[in-house]
């Protein structure tokens, strides 16, 4: 069982498509452990685009990604963040593939609509940086056998 942290991002929420986006994952059998909806400050964002600091594309980033409320989302099953990296498509929507979200509904890499965690350290991370221990729930679903052996 793996934890990854997913951000419907800010043009995603004012383009309605939250609802969308989370029933992808929904039906692919991710289990929902932790959302909410907030708007991410200059500090928050610069935390979680560390990494990107220094590159030409890092000041549109943190514009973009605080310009609107976000939905921030926990989500486990087996596999889940291969599967959620997957079901989100490549970083830029043109090389993404058809069928994935971003291809579905982007055009260009600096409007892709979601982040998904990239690995089990930067899941970890990212998790403990929106949310706290506490808020992320354990609880089981009737379904879970139907999905998961
Ligand atoms: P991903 O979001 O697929 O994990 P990433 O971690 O490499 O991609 O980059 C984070 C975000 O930064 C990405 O969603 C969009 C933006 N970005 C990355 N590379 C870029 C580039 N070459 N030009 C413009 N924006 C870029
Ligand atoms: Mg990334």
């Amino acid at each position: 069982m793996e934890r990854t942290l997913i951000i419907i991002k800010p043009d995603a929420v004012q383009r309605g498509l939250v609802g969308d986006i989370i029933a992808r994952f929904e039906r692919r059998g991710l289990r929902i452990a932790a959302m909410k909806l907030i708007h991410i400050d200059e500090e928050l964002a610069s935390q979680h685009y560390a990494v990107h600091k220094g590159k030409p594309f890092y000041a549109p980033l943190i514009r973009y990604i605080t310009s609107s409320p976000v939905v921030v989302m926990v989500l486990d099953g087996s596999r889940a963040i291969e599967v959620v990296r997957r079901t989100m498509g490549s970083t830029n929507p043109v090389e993404a593939t058809p069928g994935t979200i971003r291809a579905d509904y982007g055009l260009e890499i600096g409007r892709n609509l979601v982040h998904g965690s990239d690995g089990p350290e930067t899941a970890a991370a990212e998790i403990a940086l929106y949310f706290s221990e506490s808020e992320v729930l354990p609880y089981k679903r009737a379904i879970d056998d139907w999905i998961a052996e």
